[in-house]
């Protein structure tokens, strides 16, 4: 099958004698850019009350946007896993952050560059091992740096001068310059931003300064109505969001006088190191770490602009309401401004694409490795199956098979997103993944085949650890959630979308949704036959289990 796809993509090479032949068409190419931690809140085609967003919104208005496309395990190097195999957590191995994921499996990228094409990886990789499957690749050691980030290119290390975001930029166009251009290319641009802890680009320091942000209704929340998981977290605005290190409230002195710096910020999965770092309040180090980074040009700015913030800090008492709501508009001045630069990197990207001749015969794929809470039940991070969370942003722009400014609702998973980009380059997806292809979806205007899932699956494993989210697995239909929180805790919740959005009354055991909740409880258990999670409980899984090596 796979053989009969390369001699097709090879005829029209073949058969080119003469000038029209340099548009024939060929296997499409892809760039496949990600960010971390972005959600679908700060992204203005998604109706965003916080930001502009213009590049990314030319990508949804000349493209499709899924609004209901989710993540099956809401923290990064299981998403990625999760993207490059097409395989649940549970199936290719990276169930948390500290696992090393197993490069011998079969990827998407490897099928492509098997098949022809020229394909490189650009930015945050964070599974742990070296790349596989690509031509080029030059990724960030870890969760990488804002400023002054160290690469590892091709086994490489090398510290790049500048912002993340723009270095990742500027290597994705210098590879597809450089690029051998008789073969179609497949480019992952997987940026840093906008996660922890949001560092903005020197040129957008004051770009939200004055800006008053509206709060998220349930910024306050208390907790009641729900489990125990709810309330044990660790990833509250209030209480665990850090003055200093995340809103850098300090001054450009204490910064310099700052010594001893144990590298804590290297560990961040080692629990241990953390809650000692927690209570020995090294927030300042943590700081000092990343802002030494800096030129003592950038760091002047830098002191300009957070000095500021200091001076507002001190310059009144605040009840413990409304330091939640100050630390809240710092959170989004900080976290916004990092995605200003992802905006305009998009916008680069796709003008250079454009000059190129190349835009309308690439794939380009805009998502997230997962959602993330913008104060939504007064919150920062993601892990749990609540909707900012588990929902991921995803806008495809690909005009031979898309209608300009469609949206779809079908319910979609980032398991999905091998097989679809296999099955538009015209090579056969491999039986062992499990997302399915939302090829048809997309050549129909967004509307899912008849047969399309009902549920998206959900499975979350990174307990204890960083913000102590409890383990749980469950389904997300159209309208409802089950939730099963255990391994710590052995409860159900559930949710009505339709009536309670912000998921704030679980209604698990309430006699008027007794047939519902039965119905989930069976659709439950069809997906984890389906998806071989068949023993969910389970405390250590059996790593590896069923994976196919590639022969
Ligand atoms: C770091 C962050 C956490 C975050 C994890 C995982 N702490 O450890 O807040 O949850 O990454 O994020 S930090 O103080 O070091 O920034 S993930 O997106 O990479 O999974
Ligand atoms: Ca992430």
């Amino acid at each position: 099958m796979q053989q009969k796809h390369l001699i097709l993509a090879a005829l029209p090479a073949l058969a080119c004698g003469f000038s029209s032949c340099s548009k024939a068409p060929r296997q499409p190419n892809i760039l496949f850019i990600m960010t971390d931690d972005h959600s679908a809140q700060a992204i203005s085609a998604y109706g965003s009350r916080l930001i502009k967003t213009p590049n990314l919104d030319r990508l949804a208005d000349e493209g499709m946007r899924f609004d209901n496309c989710y993540v099956t395990n809401s923290i990064s190097g299981p998403s990625r896993a999760c993207i490059l195999t097409g395989k649940f957590s549970h199936v290719n191995g990276f169930t948390d952050n500290s696992q090393t994921f197993d490069g011998n499996q079969v990827t998407y990228p490897k099928l492509l560059q098997r098949s022809g094409y020229q394909t490189a990886l650009i930015g945050k990789w964070h599974l742990n091992s070296d790349p596989q499957g690509f031509d080029f690749w030059s990724i960030l050691p870890g969760q990488g740096d804002y400023y002054r980030p160290e690469f590892v290119e091709n086994g490489v290390k090398k510290v790049e001068q500048g912002y993340v975001t723009d270095i990742i930029t500027q290597k994705t166009i210098s590879f597809l310059e450089r690029r051998d251009k008789s073969k179609p290319f497949s480019v992952l641009c997987y940026h840093k931003a906008p996660h922890r802890s949001w560092m903005p680009a020197q040129r957008h320091l004051n770009a939200f300064e004055h800006t008053i942000f509206p709060e998220p209704e349930n910024l306050l929340d208390n907790y009641k109505n729900r489990g125990e998981a709810a309330r044990r977290q660790m990833m509250e605005i209030a209480k665990h969001m850090w003055l200093t290190y995340d809103l850098k409230i300090a001054t450009g002195e204490e910064l310099d006088k700052a010594h001893n710096y144990v590298a804590l910020h290297k560990t961040d999965v080692n629990k241990a190191d953390v809650l000692a770092a927690n209570r020995q309040g090294d927030e300042l180090m943590r700081l000092k770490a990343v802002y030494d980074r800096m030129s003592d040009e950038e760091k002047k700015n830098w002191n300009a602009r957070y000095e500021k913030r200091w001076e507002e800090f001190k310059s009144k008492k605040r009840t413990p309401e409304e330091l939640v709501k100050f630390k809240y508009q710092c959170y989004m001045q900080d976290y916004l401004s990092t995605i200003l630069a992802v905006d305009e990197s998009v916008g680069e990207i796709l003008r250079y694409l454009e000059k190129t001749g190349e835009l309308d015969n690439t794939i380009v794929v805009y998502t997230s490795d997962q959602g993330f809470f913008l104060g939504e039940h007064g919150w920062f991070d993601k892990r749990f199956m609540y909707e900012e969370s588990q929902r991921m942003p995803l806008l495809v722009r690909y005009p031979a098979k898309v209608k300009a400014g469609t949206t779809s609702s079908a319910l979609s998973m980032n398991v999905d997103f091998a097989p679809t980009l296999l099955d538009l380059a015209g090579l056969a997806v491999p039986q062992e993944m499990q997302g399915a292809s939302l090829k048809p979806v997309l050549e129909n205007n967004g509307k899912a085949p008849k047969d399309w899932r009902k549920a998206v699956y959900y499975h979350y494993y990174e307990y204890p650890s960083w913000h102590m989210v409890m383990r749980h697995y469950g389904l997300r239909t159209d309208r409802y959630k089950l939730i099963h929180f255990y391994n710590d805790a052995d409860y159900w919740e559930l949710y009505d979308l339709q009536t309670d959005p912000h998921e704030m009354h679980n209604l698990y055991g309430q006699a008027q949704y007794a047939e519902v909740q039965k119905d989930l409880h069976k659709e439950l258990e069809n997906l984890q036959q389906q998806y071989k999670d068949t023993d969910p409980d389970e405390k250590q899984h059996e790593f590896f289990k069923g994976v196919e090596q590639l022969r």
